[in-house]
Protein backbone atom coordinates (compact mmCIF):
# COMPACT_ATOMS: atom_id res chain seq x y z
CA UNK A 1 0.00 0.00 0.00
CA UNK A 2 1.45 3.64 -0.58
CA UNK A 3 -1.39 5.78 0.29
CA UNK A 4 -0.44 8.62 2.28
CA UNK A 5 -2.37 10.74 4.53
CA UNK A 6 -3.18 14.02 2.53
CA UNK A 7 -3.61 16.95 4.64
CA UNK A 8 -4.66 20.55 3.42
CA UNK A 9 -4.50 23.90 4.29
CA UNK A 10 -7.76 26.06 2.99
CA UNK A 11 -8.28 30.01 2.66
CA UNK A 12 -11.49 31.02 2.04
CA UNK A 13 -10.41 34.10 -0.26
CA UNK A 14 -14.06 35.26 -1.07
CA UNK A 15 -17.45 33.64 1.08
CA UNK A 16 -17.89 31.27 -2.20
CA UNK A 17 -14.07 30.96 -2.93
CA UNK A 18 -11.24 28.91 -1.44
CA UNK A 19 -7.54 28.34 -2.49
CA UNK A 20 -6.14 24.69 -0.91
CA UNK A 21 -2.73 23.63 -0.60
CA UNK A 22 -1.65 20.33 0.57
CA UNK A 23 0.43 20.52 3.49
CA UNK A 24 3.63 18.72 4.16
CA UNK A 25 4.29 19.70 7.57
CA UNK A 26 2.92 21.91 10.23
CA UNK A 27 6.33 24.18 11.65
CA UNK A 28 4.68 26.37 13.97
CA UNK A 29 1.33 27.81 15.05
CA UNK A 30 0.53 30.28 18.19
CA UNK A 31 -2.02 32.96 19.14
CA UNK A 32 -0.07 36.62 19.23
CA UNK A 33 -2.02 39.52 21.20
CA UNK A 34 -2.68 40.88 17.34
CA UNK A 35 -3.56 37.79 15.74
CA UNK A 36 -3.01 34.21 14.75
CA UNK A 37 0.46 32.86 13.22
CA UNK A 38 1.12 29.68 11.56
CA UNK A 39 4.20 28.53 9.38
CA UNK A 40 3.26 25.70 7.30
CA UNK A 41 5.26 23.74 4.93
CA UNK A 42 3.43 23.34 1.84
CA UNK A 43 3.70 20.89 -1.70
CA UNK A 44 3.20 23.53 -3.90
CA UNK A 45 4.83 26.54 -2.83
CA UNK A 46 6.97 25.27 -0.11
CA UNK A 47 6.92 27.29 4.05
CA UNK A 48 4.18 29.67 3.53
CA UNK A 49 3.27 31.89 6.61
CA UNK A 50 -0.45 32.48 7.20
CA UNK A 51 -1.68 34.65 9.55
CA UNK A 52 -5.41 34.65 10.97
CA UNK A 53 -6.04 32.12 7.94
CA UNK A 54 -4.79 34.25 5.43
CA UNK A 55 -1.57 33.30 3.39
CA UNK A 56 0.54 36.32 3.58
CA UNK A 57 3.60 34.90 1.43
CA UNK A 58 5.32 31.61 0.53
CA UNK A 59 8.80 31.26 -0.08
CA UNK A 60 8.17 29.77 -3.93
CA UNK A 61 5.98 33.54 -4.98
CA UNK A 62 7.23 35.81 -2.55
CA UNK A 63 9.55 37.48 -4.74
CA UNK A 64 6.69 39.09 -7.37
CA UNK A 65 5.29 40.91 -4.31
CA UNK A 66 8.39 41.89 -2.55
CA UNK A 67 10.07 42.98 -5.86
CA UNK A 68 7.11 44.89 -7.09
CA UNK A 69 5.96 47.48 -3.82
CA UNK A 70 9.88 47.91 -3.36
CA UNK A 71 11.64 48.46 -6.62
CA UNK A 72 8.78 50.20 -8.81
CA UNK A 73 8.76 53.20 -5.98
CA UNK A 74 12.83 53.61 -5.14
CA UNK A 75 12.86 53.14 -8.71
CA UNK A 76 11.42 56.67 -8.97
CA UNK A 77 12.80 58.50 -6.68
CA UNK A 78 16.22 59.91 -8.01
CA UNK A 79 17.70 59.01 -5.15
CA UNK A 80 15.76 57.71 -1.92
CA UNK A 81 18.07 57.77 1.34
CA UNK A 82 15.42 56.87 4.70
CA UNK A 83 12.91 54.37 3.76
CA UNK A 84 10.07 53.11 6.35
CA UNK A 85 8.44 49.78 6.22
CA UNK A 86 5.30 49.70 7.81
CA UNK A 87 4.35 45.82 8.50
CA UNK A 88 5.96 43.48 6.38
CA UNK A 89 7.17 41.71 9.72
CA UNK A 90 8.37 39.05 7.11
CA UNK A 91 11.45 40.92 6.12
CA UNK A 92 10.70 40.45 2.47
CA UNK A 93 10.50 44.19 1.52
CA UNK A 94 13.72 45.20 3.75
CA UNK A 95 15.49 42.61 1.59
CA UNK A 96 14.36 44.05 -1.30
CA UNK A 97 15.20 47.82 -0.37
CA UNK A 98 19.03 46.85 0.54
CA UNK A 99 19.56 45.96 -2.59
CA UNK A 100 19.64 50.07 -3.24
CA UNK A 101 23.04 51.47 -2.86
CA UNK A 102 21.64 54.95 -2.38
CA UNK A 103 19.63 53.72 0.69
CA UNK A 104 21.30 54.64 3.81
CA UNK A 105 18.55 53.96 6.46
CA UNK A 106 15.63 51.48 6.68
CA UNK A 107 13.27 52.04 9.40
CA UNK A 108 10.84 48.80 9.63
CA UNK A 109 7.74 48.78 11.79
CA UNK A 110 5.93 46.46 12.88
CA UNK A 111 3.43 46.22 15.32
CA UNK A 112 3.47 42.20 15.81
CA UNK A 113 7.29 41.29 16.91
CA UNK A 114 5.89 37.30 16.82
CA UNK A 115 5.96 37.50 13.18
CA UNK A 116 9.12 38.65 12.61
CA UNK A 117 10.46 36.34 15.27
CA UNK A 118 8.65 33.31 13.54
CA UNK A 119 9.71 34.73 10.14
CA UNK A 120 13.44 34.47 11.46
CA UNK A 121 13.45 31.08 12.33
CA UNK A 122 11.32 29.40 9.90
CA UNK A 123 11.18 31.81 6.94
CA UNK A 124 15.31 32.85 6.45
CA UNK A 125 15.42 33.02 2.98
CA UNK A 126 13.29 36.13 3.25
CA UNK A 127 14.16 37.69 6.64
CA UNK A 128 17.74 37.23 6.09
CA UNK A 129 18.25 41.40 5.60
CA UNK A 130 16.68 42.32 8.76
CA UNK A 131 19.90 42.30 10.83
CA UNK A 132 21.20 44.72 8.14
CA UNK A 133 23.17 47.66 9.81
CA UNK A 134 20.97 49.69 8.06
CA UNK A 135 17.62 48.23 9.24
CA UNK A 136 16.11 49.52 12.81
CA UNK A 137 13.41 47.42 14.19
CA UNK A 138 10.81 48.93 15.94
CA UNK A 139 8.02 46.81 17.45
CA UNK A 140 5.21 49.44 17.24
CA UNK A 141 2.02 50.55 15.83
CA UNK A 142 2.53 51.98 12.31
CA UNK A 143 0.09 54.59 12.67
CA UNK A 144 1.32 56.52 15.46
CA UNK A 145 4.99 56.44 14.14
CA UNK A 146 4.18 58.11 10.59
CA UNK A 147 1.88 60.87 13.33
CA UNK A 148 5.18 61.54 15.43
CA UNK A 149 8.21 61.42 12.57
CA UNK A 150 7.10 64.42 9.93
CA UNK A 151 8.79 65.39 7.14
CA UNK A 152 10.97 62.41 7.64
CA UNK A 153 11.13 59.73 4.92
CA UNK A 154 11.76 59.47 1.15
CA UNK A 155 9.93 56.61 0.65
CA UNK A 156 6.88 54.85 2.88
CA UNK A 157 5.83 51.13 2.00
CA UNK A 158 2.72 49.84 3.55
CA UNK A 159 3.13 45.78 3.82
CA UNK A 160 -0.32 45.04 5.15
CA UNK A 161 -2.47 42.33 5.42
CA UNK A 162 -5.94 42.61 4.10
CA UNK A 163 -7.84 45.16 5.53
CA UNK A 164 -9.88 43.64 8.47
CA UNK A 165 -8.84 43.04 11.92
CA UNK A 166 -5.46 44.73 12.90
CA UNK A 167 -4.73 46.20 9.48
CA UNK A 168 -7.90 47.96 8.76
CA UNK A 169 -6.44 51.65 10.37
CA UNK A 170 -3.85 50.94 7.24
CA UNK A 171 -6.51 51.52 4.35
CA UNK A 172 -7.87 54.99 6.09
CA UNK A 173 -7.55 58.63 4.51
CA UNK A 174 -6.26 59.90 7.86
CA UNK A 175 -3.53 57.35 7.63
CA UNK A 176 -2.31 58.52 3.90
CA UNK A 177 -2.68 62.28 5.28
CA UNK A 178 -0.55 61.31 8.16
CA UNK A 179 1.77 59.44 5.31
CA UNK A 180 1.91 62.71 3.56
CA UNK A 181 3.51 64.26 6.16
CA UNK A 182 5.86 62.25 7.03
CA UNK A 183 7.36 62.23 3.32
CA UNK A 184 10.13 64.44 2.53
CA UNK A 185 9.25 67.20 -0.04
CA UNK A 186 9.70 64.54 -3.33
CA UNK A 187 8.17 62.03 -1.14
CA UNK A 188 6.56 58.57 -2.31
CA UNK A 189 4.04 56.55 -0.61
CA UNK A 190 2.91 52.87 -1.84
CA UNK A 191 0.77 49.57 -0.31
CA UNK A 192 -0.70 47.00 -1.67
CA UNK A 193 -4.56 47.51 -2.50
CA UNK A 194 -5.58 43.76 -2.76
CA UNK A 195 -7.39 41.98 -5.86
CA UNK A 196 -9.29 44.06 -8.57
CA UNK A 197 -11.81 41.62 -9.03
CA UNK A 198 -12.82 40.83 -5.54
CA UNK A 199 -11.90 44.55 -3.99
CA UNK A 200 -13.62 46.40 -6.52
CA UNK A 201 -15.42 48.50 -3.79
CA UNK A 202 -12.51 49.23 -1.99
CA UNK A 203 -9.77 50.30 -4.73
CA UNK A 204 -11.69 53.34 -6.26
CA UNK A 205 -12.07 54.62 -2.25
CA UNK A 206 -8.34 54.24 -2.16
CA UNK A 207 -7.51 55.95 -5.19
CA UNK A 208 -10.12 58.62 -4.47
CA UNK A 209 -8.49 59.09 -1.06
CA UNK A 210 -4.65 58.94 -2.17
CA UNK A 211 -5.10 61.02 -4.76
CA UNK A 212 -7.25 63.60 -2.91
CA UNK A 213 -3.81 63.95 -1.16
CA UNK A 214 -0.77 63.30 -3.37
CA UNK A 215 -0.51 65.25 -6.68
CA UNK A 216 0.78 61.88 -8.33
CA UNK A 217 -1.05 58.85 -7.96
CA UNK A 218 -0.54 55.60 -10.04
CA UNK A 219 -2.35 52.09 -9.52
CA UNK A 220 0.47 48.89 -10.58
CA UNK A 221 -0.40 45.22 -11.15
CA UNK A 222 1.44 42.31 -10.17
CA UNK A 223 0.61 38.59 -10.07
CA UNK A 224 0.69 36.43 -7.40
CA UNK A 225 -0.31 32.86 -7.52
CA UNK A 226 -1.03 32.60 -3.94
CA UNK A 227 -3.39 35.80 -3.61
CA UNK A 228 -7.27 35.86 -4.26
CA UNK A 229 -7.74 35.70 -8.12
CA UNK A 230 -3.78 36.02 -8.95
CA UNK A 231 -3.71 39.74 -10.08
CA UNK A 232 -2.74 42.11 -7.42
CA UNK A 233 -2.47 45.76 -7.15
CA UNK A 234 -0.13 48.15 -5.82
CA UNK A 235 -1.18 52.37 -5.44
CA UNK A 236 1.53 54.69 -5.19
CA UNK A 237 0.79 58.37 -4.00
CA UNK A 238 4.10 60.77 -5.02
CA UNK A 239 4.51 64.68 -3.72
CA UNK A 240 6.36 65.00 -7.38
CA UNK A 241 8.07 62.05 -9.13
CA UNK A 242 5.80 59.81 -11.69
CA UNK A 243 6.97 56.92 -12.11
CA UNK A 244 6.13 56.89 -15.55
CA UNK A 245 8.25 59.84 -16.30
CA UNK A 246 11.21 57.15 -15.20
CA UNK A 247 14.04 57.00 -17.84
CA UNK A 248 14.01 53.07 -18.03
CA UNK A 249 17.32 53.11 -19.16
CA UNK A 250 18.69 54.17 -16.39
CA UNK A 251 17.50 51.69 -13.77
CA UNK A 252 20.52 49.72 -13.02
CA UNK A 253 20.62 45.81 -13.46
CA UNK A 254 19.12 44.57 -9.56
CA UNK A 255 19.26 40.76 -9.18
CA UNK A 256 15.43 40.32 -9.26
CA UNK A 257 13.11 37.66 -10.17
CA UNK A 258 10.15 39.57 -11.35
CA UNK A 259 10.63 43.29 -11.76
CA UNK A 260 12.78 44.82 -14.84
CA UNK A 261 13.36 48.07 -16.04
CA UNK A 262 10.53 46.46 -18.58
CA UNK A 263 8.41 45.61 -15.89
CA UNK A 264 8.91 48.93 -14.54
CA UNK A 265 6.62 50.36 -17.51
CA UNK A 266 4.12 47.57 -18.07
CA UNK A 267 2.83 47.18 -14.67
CA UNK A 268 1.18 50.59 -15.49
CA UNK A 269 -0.42 49.54 -17.77
CA UNK A 270 -4.42 48.55 -16.77
CA UNK A 271 -6.63 46.22 -18.23
CA UNK A 272 -9.90 48.77 -18.94
CA UNK A 273 -11.67 46.67 -16.05
CA UNK A 274 -9.03 47.58 -13.92
CA UNK A 275 -8.83 51.17 -15.28
CA UNK A 276 -12.69 51.77 -14.91
CA UNK A 277 -12.72 51.05 -11.28
CA UNK A 278 -10.48 54.16 -10.82
CA UNK A 279 -12.23 56.13 -13.15
CA UNK A 280 -15.60 55.45 -11.27
CA UNK A 281 -16.77 57.85 -8.43
CA UNK A 282 -15.18 55.72 -5.47
CA UNK A 283 -15.78 56.83 -2.14
CA UNK A 284 -18.01 53.27 -0.98
CA UNK A 285 -17.22 52.01 1.97
CA UNK A 286 -15.93 48.12 2.24
CA UNK A 287 -13.81 45.51 0.56
N1 LIG B 1 0.72 41.13 2.70
C1 LIG B 1 -0.52 40.48 2.50
C2 LIG B 1 -1.20 40.71 1.22
C3 LIG B 1 -2.62 40.27 1.27
C4 LIG B 1 -2.83 38.85 0.91
N2 LIG B 1 -4.22 38.54 0.94
C5 LIG B 1 -4.73 37.31 0.84
N3 LIG B 1 -3.93 36.30 0.66
N4 LIG B 1 -6.01 37.12 0.96
C6 LIG B 1 1.82 40.34 2.37
C7 LIG B 1 2.90 40.35 3.34
C8 LIG B 1 4.16 39.94 2.67
N5 LIG B 1 5.28 40.60 3.21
Amino acid sequence: MDHKLFLWFTEMQTDDMAISCRVKQRLHEEKTPFQHLAVIDTEQFGRMLVLDNVIQTTVKDEFVYHEMITHVPLNTHAAPKKVLVVGGGDGGVVREIVKHRSVEKVVHCEIDGAVIEASRKYLPEISCALDHPKVEILIDDGIKHVRENKNTYDIVIVDSTDPVGPAEGLFSDAFYRDIFESLRDDGIFVAQTESPFFNRALIPRLYKDISGIFPVTRVYLGCVPTYPGGLWTFTMGSKKYDPLEVEVTGIPQLDTKYYSAGVHRSCFVLPPFVKELLEQPGGKQGR
